[in-house]
């Protein structure tokens, strides 16, 4: 039997920059493949690297089909993220916890108790705040990123972040930035607008 998720799922792939050569970020974002079942996942999954064998600025995203993984998709330019970082000493949870938040995404565990079932007639025009994730492999570390349709109905972002948290199991915090500070700033690294510790 084929177990179906309540909508379908990319897998995006940002390569690392050539080095000496300035690259648009759009050259170098790039999907991978679609799925829409549990069982499509595991195929998948089964056969990438996994976050511990990925190049510096090898990064992943999984994200809902259709929608781009880009702060200037419509469906994510008023929203923002849920991040946090594993430092270097603490990478050797990153793979199980990885797989953790992404099977709580696709499973809509994120999304919360609004989330209706996959296959009901709810799913089909329900619009789901939880967007997709981001893995950033970085020298200092690996960032995890939870990108949200919306920036501002904070009981919904607390309950996504309370449980983002609980899945992945980070060492740190976990913050909450808008989208819109990043494109200002250049740089993923803003102020924080919401923390959970
Ligand atoms: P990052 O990889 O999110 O963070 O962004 P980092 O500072 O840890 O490397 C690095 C750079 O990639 C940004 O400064 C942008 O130039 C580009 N970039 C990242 N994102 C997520 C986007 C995006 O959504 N749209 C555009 N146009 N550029 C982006």
């Amino acid at each position: 039997t084929i177990h179906p998720l309540s909508t379908g799922w990319a897998l995006w792939y940002i390569k690392p920059a050539t080095p000496g050569i300035k690259e648009d970020w759009k050259e170098l974002l790039s999907e991978i493949v679609r799925f829409s079942s549990v069982e499509e996942f595991w195929g998948i999954y089964n056969n990438i690297p996994k976050v511990s064998e990925l190049p510096i600025k090898g990064d992943y995203a999984i994200y809902r089909q259709g929608i781009r993984p880009e702060w200037e998709e419509e469906e994510n330019k008023q929203g923002g993220k849920w991040f946090t970082t594993f430092g270097k000493g603490q990478k050797n949870s990153i793979d199980e916890n990885w797989l953790k938040v992404v099977l709580g995404a696709i499973g809509e565990v994120l999304e919360g108790s609004e989330a209706p079932e996959a296959g009901s007639k709810e799913a089909e025009t329900y619009q789901p705040l939880v967007m997709g994730l981001f893995l950033n492999v970085r020298k200092t570390g690996v960032r995890v990123e939870l990108w949200t349709r919306t920036a501002d109905n904070k009981d919904r972002l607390m309950d996504i972040g309370n449980k983002f948290k609980t899945l992945l199991n980070p060492p740190d915090r976990v913050e909450f930035t808008k989208h819109t500070d990043s494109m200002n700033k250049g740089t993923s690294r803003s102020d924080a607008k919401l923390t959970i510790y």
